[in-house]
């Protein structure tokens, strides 16, 4: 499954074309539009989103409700596009009056990407490199979790950590094993902590007050793996390198960590790595007989070898191990300030101050759901890469026969 996103922040509209999709995942708008409507909320987005209802328009690759295994398109419609037809025009000549930007962010790809594309208006970058295009990800990142919950995975995420908010570690381990929580997408934050939300909701409101915008944390969870996904033979196969990158390639996120993570380099052997302990669910795997939408429902999805604790956070050998897969990743400040700092004028090389475009002051709560999709992305194919990409229903008997040989060890 390989997607392409088009479209420029105020363009007209993004579009999503995902191709290798297997034949026979149940899909819906609705799959799509509330995962939109997730990465849209968060306490510290700008006027935008408030101009932006973001929906998913399927225009091929789905009948009756199932995916044909033929390319899918979407369109989500940019609604501020009606305030920047003359800026955005597609045809003809700039218009007399406007206004270049050549005021580029410290921080931002404005500068690098005018060089490196020989524009002297900041514009022709910052259109793209502008985090608007992560909704289209979002979308194409719907499409994968749909065919991942056909083998009973889901992929979540909270944020730990807005500035120097963070939660408090009796409240982290208190979300050790919590993988699906009603009090995440009820924080305005994505914080399943009530008190932390409270507080990280207040350092938004000071940095917005001083101009300035607020980085932080997050955790992306996937759960329902078996294991042997991915795989240790080349580098290419290995999920550690493909899950970091795809996290990675979102805007802003400087960092990506796997379970311990760093702290695993600071602890001897004997603290890090998971002791193997028996399967925890007595009894048979039953398979129920697939319902019409291709769920596979098992009664046992546990019944494999499990890991007495889960420092690795789901991944031996670039493999999943049947554990949650539980990944970090630090996103920086968003780099438009209103507050600006200083930088040069392209034009004169005088000293000015940054150009301050209309902008969020915190983007972690959304970049959060941004890397589920990036992360779901990922699984998925690694899930095709095992179980064949051309249709669900023989995908749903190659991994019954599979997970019947991994619990028979
Ligand atoms: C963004 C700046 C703001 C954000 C935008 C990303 O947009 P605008 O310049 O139109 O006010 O709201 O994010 C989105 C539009 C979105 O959908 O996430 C930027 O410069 O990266």
């Amino acid at each position: 499954m390989k997607y392409v996103t088009a479209g420029e922040s105020h363009g007209q509209a993004l579009v999503t074309i995902i191709t290798d999709v297997p034949a026979g995942i149940r899909l819906s708008s609705a799959n799509i539009d509330s995962d939109l409507a997730r990465r849209q909320r968060g306490y510290g987005r700008g006027g935008r989103m408030k101009i932006e209802t973001d929906k998913a328009n399927i225009l091929s690759g789905v009948r009756f409700g199932k995916t044909l295994g033929t390319p899918i398109a979407l369109q989500i419609i940019n609604r501020d596009w009606e305030n920047w037809t003359k800026v955005m025009a597609v045809e003809g000549e700039p218009p007399e009056d406007l206004i270049r930007e050549q005021n580029p962010r410290p921080g931002h790809a404005d500068l690098v990407g005018a060089m490196k594309i020989g524009s002297r208006d900041c514009r022709d970058i910052l259109e793209r490199a502008s985090a608007r295009e992560t909704a289209a990800r979002v979308a194409a990142g719907a499409v994968a979790k749909a065919y991942l919950a056909a083998y009973g995975v889901s992929v979540g995420s909270y944020v730990t950590r807005i500035g120097d908010v963070k939660m408090p570690d009796a409240a982290l381990e208190g979300m050790a094993g919590v993988f699906e929580s009603k009090d995440v997408e009820e924080s305005p934050v994505r914080c399943p902590d009530v008190t932390t939300s409270e507080n990280m909701a207040a350092a938004i409101d000071s940095a917005r007050e001083n101009g300035e915008s607020l980085g932080g944390w997050f955790t992306v969870t996937a759960t329902g793996l078996v294991p042997g996904i991915g795989g240790y033979a080349e580098a290419s196969e290995r999920l550690t390198s493909r899950i970091g990158a795809a996290i990675l390639s979102i805007p802003a996120i400087k960092g990506v960590e796997f379970g311990l993570g760093f702290t695993s380099g600071t602890l001897p052997g004997s603290q890090v790595h998971d002791a193997i302990i028996p399967p925890q669910i007595d009894g048979e795997s039953r398979f129920e007989e697939f319902d019409k939408s291709n769920v596979i429902r098992y009664s046992a999805i546990n019944a494999h070898i499990r890991r007495a604790t889960n420092n690795a956070g789901g991944l031996e050998g670039g493999m999943t191990n049947g554990e949650p897969l539980i990944v970090n990743a630090v996103m920086k400040p968003i780099p438009t300030l209103t507050k600006p700092l200083k930088t040069i004028n392209l034009r004169t090389h005088e000293p000015v101050d940054a150009s301050k475009e209309r902008s969020d002051v915190c983007a972690v709560p959304a970049a959060a759901v941004v890397a589920e999709a990036e992360v779901a992305m990922v699984l998925a194919n690694a899930y095709m890469d095992k179980f064949g990409r051309d249709d669900m229903t023989s995908a749903v008997w190659a991994f019954r026969t599979y997970y019947e040989s991994v619990r028979a060890y």
